[in-house]
């Protein structure tokens, strides 16, 4: 229960008050959007359940997530109290009704610029992200150190270690691994010989979609050791939730071991040619007649 409002205050004073919450929500909103102190407190109140990221690209998606979840907190606690406040400071107290009003210039157009200063602060983090996680190192620069191709299939992931030809293939119940070496730019090449797949490292905050006669690229630095899980992340066909595939980060040393053995023993390619039609390269894709599909 709360006090009947007090009849004393003085209406100036009233208006004054709620016009100062107005404009500060958006002062309040680029504060927070943008400095990111405390960065603990900042990222246990805003991380919402997103895993810590294990990437170069990965932390600047995690930047962008976080100032945009503190910047939504800042307008969905601006515009909550706003609500309660009129609700509880101007209810009904009588039957005469309230002084009628219409045409506030000022707040007419306060809603409409501050709407505008939102977006326009989102759109700018989030192209300047974008930009990062969509570049690709120059090839004057001497392009990526390590390249994998990506072959989605209806149902399971074939990864192409490129510069070392060789492959390993997923196959039912034995999904396939992904290793890779850490602090080395990792360029992907991602193709489908069938339909739309897409590849998704939830711990890279990132996935991107694998498109048949196409070949998506990105790069990232995988800068955490450790087993991630990877996903299909696009509604593919039947046995959609069986495409599951592992990427493991290790040394540079322990990749270059791994793929030694790799060479060594053909074996361990796990189904390599067995039980699929599909392509092992982005060539082979290209080279499939259209229409193709097993
Ligand atoms: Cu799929």
């Amino acid at each position: 229960m709360s006090h009947p409002p007090s009849r004393s205050r003085p209406v100036g004073l009233r208006r004054g008050r709620s016009r100062l919450a107005l404009a500060l929500a958006p002062a309040a909103l680029l504060a927070t959007g943008c400095a990111g102190g405390g960065r603990d407190l900042y990222e246990n109140s805003f991380a919402l359940g997103f895993p810590d990221p294990v990437t170069d690209r990965a932390d600047d998606i995690y930047e962008l997530w976080l100032g945009s979840v503190a910047a939504a907190a800042v307008v969905g606690a601006a515009v909550t109290f706003l609500i309660l406040f009129a609700a509880v400071r101007y209810r009904k107290t009588s039957d005469q009704l309230p002084r009628q009003v219409r045409y506030n210039l000022p707040i007419e157009v306060l809603y409409t610029v501050v709407p505008f200063v939102i977006i326009a602060v989102l759109f700018y983090y989030t192209t300047i992200t974008q930009n990062v996680v969509n570049d690709l190192t120059p090839e004057d620069d001497g392009g990526s150190d390590v390249n994998i191709g990506v072959i989605g299939f209806q149902w399971n992931w074939t990864f192409n270690y490129v510069d070392d030809d060789v492959s390993v293939t997923g196959v039912p119940g034995q999904p396939a691994q992904l290793v890779l070496p850490t602090d080395t730019t990792v360029r992907f090449t991602l193709t489908s010989p069938d339909v739309i797949h897409s590849f998704w490292v939830p711990a890279f905050l990132f996935k991107r979609d694998v498109i048949p006669g196409r070949a998506n690229t990105f790069e990232v630095t995988v800068s955490k050791e450790g087993e991630y899980i990877g996903r299909c992340a696009e509604l593919c066909g039947e046995k959609h939730a069986a495409m599951n595939f592992s990427v493991l980060a290790v040394s540079p040393e322990e990749y270059e071991s791994y793929i030694g053995g790799l060479q060594d023993n053909p074996e361990n390619q796990i189904g390599t040619g067995t039980g699929t039609d599909a392509p092992r390269s982005a060539e082979e894709v290209a080279e499939q007649p259209a229409g193709s599909n097993s």
